[in-house]
C-alpha cells in the first residue's frame, strides 16, 4: 500500500463537499467473506476439483429519474472489461490457484444486462463464497452505483474489488482517503487503485486466501504494456452491443497539460503501449470471432511512440492477409502533422477518428492549458481528413470560463459555417475527479456538487463566472438542436459524400448523436438501443414508484420515444436520400474551401474576438521565424504552426 494514502491524516483537504474522512473505526477486515470461503474450501478438502468464482460487473449509473441506464443493445464493449477479463483469464489459464482448483470468470456489462445481485448471492453461497466480485472500470458517475452494488454482496459475506478511475483518480490527486472512499472500506470492500497489468495474480490469490487488502495502491508504479496480457472478452459478452465493434487500447498516456484531464494523472503522461505482436494477437483472436470493427481507445493515438509501426502491421494484415478490420481512433489537433500519420491512418482501415476540438475561442483553451489546440489548424486539420474520405467526430466542452451562453452559441454557428466537422458532440465543463481543476477546487474549498453520480460530463456541478446554472443547463440541451439543424445535417451529408464518406451510415450516426439527448435525455456516448427500465432498480434514496403507476408510465414512454425516433429516422432518411440523389455532383462550401492567406481576414474563425486575431498574429510570427512548411496532408500552410 502506498504511503501516501494516510486516512484521516491532518494535512488533508477539508472542504465541505468532498470532505476528508477521519479514520472511521468501523472498517472491517476486509475479506471476512473470502475466509469462510476458504474455510468452505478446506471442508471441501479430499481431491474434489474446486472452483473460484469470479464475477467482473461493469456498471452503469442512475439516469435524472434514478432508474439505471440499461439498454437491449449497448453500443460498444467496454474495454476496461475486456482488459481485466483478459487478466484473469490469464490466471485462470495459469492456474495460480493451484492444478486442482479452476477460475470461473462471469462478465456483466449492466449498460446491456440486468444485474441481479440476488442470484450472484446465491450462487457464491453455492460455492462457499468461494470467489469475489470485481466492480470494474468504474467511474467517478458508476461510484455510488457500486456501492450500492456491493452493499448487498458484502452483508452476504462476498469479497468486493472496485477499481476503475474513480479510485485511482482519487488517490493519484489526494494524500488521503475522501469520505466516499472510506465509506467503501467501512463496507469491508477492497479498493484497487492504478493498473492491474502485473497485478492480478495477487488480487485473486489473496481473494481465494481470504486475505485481500483494503486498499492496492500502484497508482505510481505503472506498468509497462509490451507483452502483457491483451484485453479479451467472448463473443457472446460482444454481441450485446449494437455492431460487430470491439474495443482495445494500444496505449496509454498522454504528453500534453490539459488541466480538466484525467488520463494524465491516472495513466501518466509517459506513451506506454503494446507491440504491434500484442496488436495483431487482439485483432486476429476477435476476427475469429466474426469480429472486426474496432475502437482504439487510446485518449491519445497519435502521441502512441510505436503508432507507426502498429499502423505498418495493420496495413500489413489488410493488404497481404486479407483481413478487412476497421478502425475509429481519438487524435489531437495538431495529428495531420506528423509524417505520413493521415496516409497511413487511412491505408490501416481507420474510418472515423474522434477529435477533442474543446473550444474555438483561445482564450478558454489557454484557460485550460490546452495549448496545442491551435484555431489556426484546426481547418488544415479537418481538411486533412477529408481529402482521405474519413470522417470527424469532435468533442466541444461548453462552460468555460469565457464562455457566455451568447458566445458560445455564436462559435457553434462559425463551427458550422467554417469547420469541415461531420460530428459534434457537447459536454459541460466537468472538475472530473483525478483531473487538475477538480483538486484545485477542492483545495479551494469552491462549491462542487456533492452527488458523483452526476459526474458524467452532463451536469452543471460548479457556479459559472457568466451563465446561471439554468442558462449552462438551457445552452447544453439548446446547442445539439442548434447543431443538428435539417439544414446544417444536409450540409455535412453533402461534404461528406463530395469526399467519398458512406452517407448512409454517417446519416445513421447523425441521428443517433441529433437525438439521443432529445429522446432519450443522455448524452450519445452514454446511448444505446431500446432503453430498458426496471421498477426495482432505481437509487435506493428514492421511492420505489407503485406497479400501478410504473408500467402504464414505462409502456407509454417506451412508445412515445420510439415514435419520436421513427420520426427522426424518416427526417433524416429524406435528406440522405435528396443528398444521394446528387451524387457525382460537384459540392463546395466556405468549410470545403482549402485553407488561404485570406481566411484570416474573412473568416469568423479568426477575427470573432481579440484572442483568435492575437492567434493567428502569433502563427504568422513563428511561421516568419521559422518558414515553416506545411504539415503533410495540410492543403495550405498559410497559418500553419511547427507540430508540438
Ligand atoms: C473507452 C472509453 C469509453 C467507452 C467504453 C467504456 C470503457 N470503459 O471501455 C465509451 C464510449 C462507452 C465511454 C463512455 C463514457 N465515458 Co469513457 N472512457 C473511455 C476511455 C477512453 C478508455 C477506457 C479504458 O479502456 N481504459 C483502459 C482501462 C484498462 O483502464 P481502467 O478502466 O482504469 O482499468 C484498469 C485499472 O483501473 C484496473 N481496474 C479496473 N477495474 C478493476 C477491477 C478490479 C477487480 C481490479 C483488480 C482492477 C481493476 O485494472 C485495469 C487494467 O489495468 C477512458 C479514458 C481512459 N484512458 O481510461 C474514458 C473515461 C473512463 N470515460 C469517462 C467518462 C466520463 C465517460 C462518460 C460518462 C462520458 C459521457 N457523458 O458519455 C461515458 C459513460 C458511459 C459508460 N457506460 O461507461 C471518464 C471517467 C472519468 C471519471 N473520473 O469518472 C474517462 C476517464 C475519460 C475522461 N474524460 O476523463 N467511455
Ligand atoms: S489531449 Fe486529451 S488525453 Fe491529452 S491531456 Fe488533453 S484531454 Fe487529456
Amino acid at each position: 500500500m502506498d504511503a501516501r494514502v494516510k486516512p484521516g491524516h491532518d494535512d488533508c483537504e477539508k472542504t465541505a463537499n468532498w470532505p476528508c474522512s477521519t479514520q472511521s473505526g468501523k472498517t472491517p477486515a476486509i475479506g471476512n467473506g473470502v475466509i469462510m470461503a476458504a474455510e468452505a474450501q478446506r471442508g471441501q478438502a479430499g481431491g474434489a476439483r474446486k472452483t473460484f468464482r469470479v464475477v467482473l460487473v461493469k456498471p452503469s449509473h442512475y439516469d435524472d429519474d434514478g432508474y439505471v441506464i440499461r439498454w437491449y443493445r449497448s453500443p460498444m464493449p467496454a474495454n476496461s472489461l475486456a482488459t481485466v477479463y483478459g487478466l484473469i483469464d490469464d490466471c485462470a489459464q495459469r492456474k495460480i490457484l493451484g492444478s486442482d482448483t479452476d477460475i470461473e470468470i462471469i462478465a456483466i456489462d449492466e449498460t446491456n444486462t440486468r444485474l441481479r445481485v440476488e442470484r450472484i448471492i446465491r450462487d457464491m453461497r453455492e460455492n462457499g463464497n468461494f470467489g469475489f466480485v470485481g466492480l470494474v472500470g468504474v467511474q467517478s458517475n458508476q461510484y455510488p452505483r457500486s456501492l450500492h452494488i456491493a452493499k448487498p454482496l458484502r452483508e452476504a459475506g462476498i469479497a468486493v474489488v472496485i477499481g476503475g478511475f474513480h479510485v485511482s483518480g482519487m488517490l493519484a490527486m489526494f494524500a488521503c482517503l475522501s469520505g466516499e472512499l472510506q465509506q467503501a472500506l467501512d463496507m469491508g470492500v477492497t479498493l484497487f487503485a492504478g493498473e492491474a497489468e502485473g497485478r492480478m495474480d495477487e488480487v485473486v490469490r489473496d481473494a481465494a486466501s481470504g486475505t485481500l487488502k483494503p486498499i492496492y495502491n500502484y497508482i505510481n508504479d505503472l506498468p509497462a504494456l509490451e507483452e502483457t496480457v491483451t484485453p479479451f472478452l467472448p463473443g457472446n459478452s460482444v454481441r450485446k452491443t449494437i455492431g460487430n465493434v470491439t474495443t482495445f487500447d494500444a496505449g496509454r498516456g498522454c504528453p500534453f497539460q490539459c488541466s480538466f484531464c484525467t488520463i494524465i494523472n491516472v495513466q501518466g503522461r509517459k506513451s506506454r503501449r503494446r507491440s504491434p505482436d500484442d496488436v495483431e494477437r487482439i485483432l486476429r483472436k476477435n476476427f475469429e470471432q466474426g469480429i472486426d470493427r474496432f475502437f482504439i481507445t487510446d485518449d491519445n493515438f497519435a502521441r502512441n511512440k510505436d503508432w507507426e509501426l502498429i499502423f505498418d502491421r495493420i496495413i500489413e494484415l489488410r493488404e497481404q492477409h486479407g483481413m478487412d478490420v476497421r478502425f475509429l481512433i481519438q487524435v489531437d489537433t495538431l495529428c495531420h502533422k506528423i509524417p505520413n500519420f493521415v496516409a497511413k491512418a487511412k491505408r490501416a482501415g481507420v474510418t472515423r477518428i474522434f477529435i477533442g476540438l474543446e473550444n474555438i475561442n483561445p482564450d478558454n483553451l489557454l484557460a485550460a492549458k490546452k495549448r496545442q489546440n491551435k484555431i489556426t489548424e484546426y481547418r488544415n486539420m479537418l481538411l486533412a481528413w477529408k481529402a482521405v474520405g474519413i470522417w470527424t467526430y469532435a468533442g466541444y466542452i461548453l462552460g468555460f470560463p469565457h464562455d457566455t451562453p451568447e458566445t458560445a452559441r455564436r462559435d457553434i454557428e462559425i463551427i458550422k459555417r467554417e469547420m469541415p466537422l461531420d460530428v459534434l458532440e457537447f459536454f459541460f465543463l466537468t472538475p472530473l475527479p483525478g483531473s487538475e481543476d477538480h483538486k484545485t477546487l477542492v483545495g479551494k474549498g469552491a462549491p462542487l456538487d456533492p452527488d458523483l453520480n452526476k459526474y458524467d460530463l452532463e451536469h452543471a456541478l460548479t457556479p459559472h463566472a457568466h451563465m446561471s446554472k439554468a442558462e449552462w443547463e438551457k445552452l447544453y440541451r439548446d446547442s445539439w438542436d442548434i447543431y443538428y439543424t435539417p439544414e446544417h445535417i444536409e450540409t455535412i451529408l453533402r461534404r461528406a459524400q463530395a469526399c467519398g464518406i458512406n452517407i448512409l451510415r454517417l446519416a445513421q450516426i447523425i441521428l443517433w448523436f441529433a437525438q439521443s439527448l432529445r429522446i432519450e435525455k443522455v448524452h450519445p456516448l452514454q446511448g444505446g438501443f431500446v432503453r430498458l427500465k426496471a421498477r426495482r432498480e432505481r437509487r435506493p434514496e428514492l421511492p420505489l414508484v407503485p406497479a400501478w403507476r410504473f408500467y402504464p408510465g414505462y409502456a407509454a414512454e417506451f412508445l412515445v420515444k420510439h415514435a419520436r425516433v421513427a420520426a427522426a429516422a424518416w427526417s433524416i432518411y429524406r435528406i440522405y436520400r435528396r443528398v444521394a440523389a446528387d451524387a457525382g455532383a460537384p459540392y463546395s462550401d466556405q468549410a470545403m474551401t482549402p485553407v488561404s492567406e485570406g481566411d484570416t481576414e474573412t473568416l469568423e474563425l479568426f477575427t470573432h474576438n481579440k484572442s483568435a486575431r492575437e492567434a493567428v498574429d502569433h502563427a504568422r510570427k513563428v511561421k516568419t521565424l521559422t518558414a515553416a512548411a506545411p504539415g503533410p496532408g495540410a492543403t495550405s500552410g498559410a497559418v500553419a504552426e511547427p507540430a508540438a
